[in-house]
């Protein structure tokens, strides 16, 4: 199945039949080649018609909607998260509404063992503060779709910073794929391109913490 015909059949409306064909992939693919290769293009290729105007706002809604629900359906939760090797707080910047990369991070994360709490986007600072403060992440993970939310960047850092302990800040979403961020990168952050890249990073942190010949 490609990813044009995953986005044809979102846009048709049958979820059951999109899950059953995701299912079917899942079956010869990991759940990251499944977010990576077939789900996130199929949502671009779902705002290139929207841009184009060949399909209506009801109908992008409509997509991202059975898309949701197929991310959830397939996700895998498990008890071990109690037990996690490390602790994962995502969010989108405020302003920010586009939320489907970030259920996808924390796929990656659970599946790696870690606990995630996912706030989803829109995010105010003050609150994604408090939260920090009580949870005490040790990954704080920022998703922007919207390269103007990235002015954001620097004010989240900043906050971030007067955390203790200090959790690692990594900044992914399409945005950053548009733009240098290489002043954030600067003050620390670790910018990240895809789930390609998160998976090495969360790999070699894991081998930095533990070796790699360690159970976890
Ligand atoms: C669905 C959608 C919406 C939905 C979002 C609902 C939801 N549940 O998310 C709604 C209707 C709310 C929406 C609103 C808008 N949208 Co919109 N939207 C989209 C669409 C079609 C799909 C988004 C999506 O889910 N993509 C799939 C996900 C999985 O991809 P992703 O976010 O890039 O995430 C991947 C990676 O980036 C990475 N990643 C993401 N976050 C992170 C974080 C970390 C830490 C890491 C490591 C990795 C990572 O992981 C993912 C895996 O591959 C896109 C098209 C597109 N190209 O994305 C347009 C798009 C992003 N939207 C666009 C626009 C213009 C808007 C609006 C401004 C429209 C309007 N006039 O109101 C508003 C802005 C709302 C806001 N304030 O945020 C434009 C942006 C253009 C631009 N100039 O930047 C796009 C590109 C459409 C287009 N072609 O014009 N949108």
């Amino acid at each position: 199945m490609t990813s044009d015909e995953l986005a044809d059949i979102f846009l048709s409306g049958d979820d059951y039949y999109a899950l059953r064909k995701v299912q079917h992939y899942l079956q010869t693919h990991t759940r990251k080649e499944l977010h990576q290769e077939l789900l996130t293009p199929a949502m671009y290729r779902i705002g290139q018609l929207w841009q184009e105007n060949v399909i209506s706002v009801a109908d992008e809604h409509l997509a991202t909607a059975i898309c949701d629900f197929v991310i959830s359906a397939t996700d895998h939760r498990s008890q071990a998260e109690k037990e996690a090797i490390g602790k994962a707080m995502i969010m989108g910047f405020e302003g920010e509404d586009h939320y489907l990369g970030l259920k996808m991070v924390a796929c990656v994360f659970r599946e790696h063992g870690w606990a995630v709490h996912d706030m989803g986007p829109n995010l105010p600072l003050v609150y994604a503060l408090d939260a920090a403060k009580q949870l005490k992440p040790d990954v704080i993970g920022l998703s922007a779709a919207l390269v103007s939310r990235l002015p954001l960047v620097k004010t989240y850092m900043d906050a971030f910073g007067t955390l203790d302990p200090k959790p690692t800040v990594l900044i992914g979403g399409r945005a950053v794929t548009l733009a240098d961020l290489s002043h954030a990168e600067a003050e620390g952050a670790v910018v990240l391109e895809n789930l390609e890249t998160l998976q090495h990073w969360i790999q070699s942190r894991k081998e930095l913490n533990y070796g790699t010949s360690a159970p976890h």
